[in-house]
């Protein structure tokens, strides 16, 4: 098994596709969907981006990744638009790709050359991106931000930055990391812990949205809480494009 190898032939022989997962809100209206690539393999399985996404950070592959699902976003934003639906679709971006230094200019280009809206994207980001390099970060997350690009920090609490980048960053939204919303309401300190990233987010005027939602009693909690977003499998699983667009109706 050679997944390097084989991992640059799937972006030639086209083996990558994308899933989206809805997010919804308390009334269960989609407000949005997260892209989450999936490769399946020549032998018909399949491999997690738990995966292989570590492994192509490792060899650089990223970057063709990267750009291959930014596209995809584009895209699916348009394909979304033609049949009446204005839904912010939410992108991974990992660290190398989002420190390439032509990375802004590649963003523009792409939405120049496809016409997608900035407005309908939503990047989101590791805390570990906040650790190093925090100036160029922040630089670079304005630039992009005035395109019109919103910013969503992914797996929120999950990482080793300090809560000062909360301020000082042009930041849409945090994601709860669904290890704590997993334990949501059964468990009362990390019970606890989900309330005060709620409170502190609306104090800082963020939206938040919850991964891994599975249960009614981890939902009904968040939505009491006034989590703005919901998003799991009691929901949708990530499914292709074409499923976002049958639930959407049409
Ligand atoms: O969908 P799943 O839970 O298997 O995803 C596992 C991990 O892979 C998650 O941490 C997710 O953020 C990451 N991932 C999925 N799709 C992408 C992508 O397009 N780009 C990047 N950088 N990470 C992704
Ligand atoms: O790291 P990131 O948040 O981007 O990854 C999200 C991952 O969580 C995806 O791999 C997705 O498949 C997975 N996921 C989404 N909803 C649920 C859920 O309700 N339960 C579990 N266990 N995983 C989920
Ligand atoms: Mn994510
Ligand atoms: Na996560």
């Amino acid at each position: 098994l050679n997944l390097e190898r084989d991992l640059a032939a799937a972006i030639d022989n086209r083996e990558l596709a994308m899933h989206y997962q809805p997010q919804v809100d308390r009334d269960g209206a989609i407000i949005g969907a997260e892209l989450l690539m999936r490769w399946q393999r020549a032998d018909g399985s399949w491999v997690s981006p738990a995966l292989f996404i570590p492994l192509a950070e490792e060899s650089g592959q990223i970057l063709a990744l990267g750009a291959w699902a930014m596209r995809q976003a584009c895209e699916a934003v348009l394909q979304l638009l033609a049949a009446g639906h204005r839904l912010p679709l939410s992108v991974n971006v990992s660290p190398s790709q989002f420190r390439q230094p032509l990375f802004v200019e590649q963003v523009r280009t792409l939405l120049a050359e496809t016409g997608a809206p900035a407005e309908l994207l939503i990047f989101e980001v590791t805390e570990g991106l906040l650790v190093e390099k925090l100036e160029d970060t922040v630089l670079r997350m304005r630039q992009l931000a005035a395109l019109g690009i919103r910013f969503s920090i992914d797996d929120f609490g999950t990482g080793y930055s300090s809560l000062a980048y909360l301020k000082k960053m042009p930041l849409y939204e945090l994601k709860i990391d669904r290890s704590f919303i997993q334990d949501t309401p059964a468990d009362a300190s990390v019970t606890a812990i989900v309330q005060t990233i709620l409170a502190m987010a609306h104090h800082l005027g963020l939206k938040v949205v919850a991964e891994g939602v599975e249960t009614q009693a981890q939902a009904d909690f968040l939505v009491n809480n006034d989590c703005h977003g919901l998003q799991g499998y009691l929901y949708a699983r990530p499914a292709p494009l074409d499923a976002l667009l049958a639930r959407l109706g049409g």
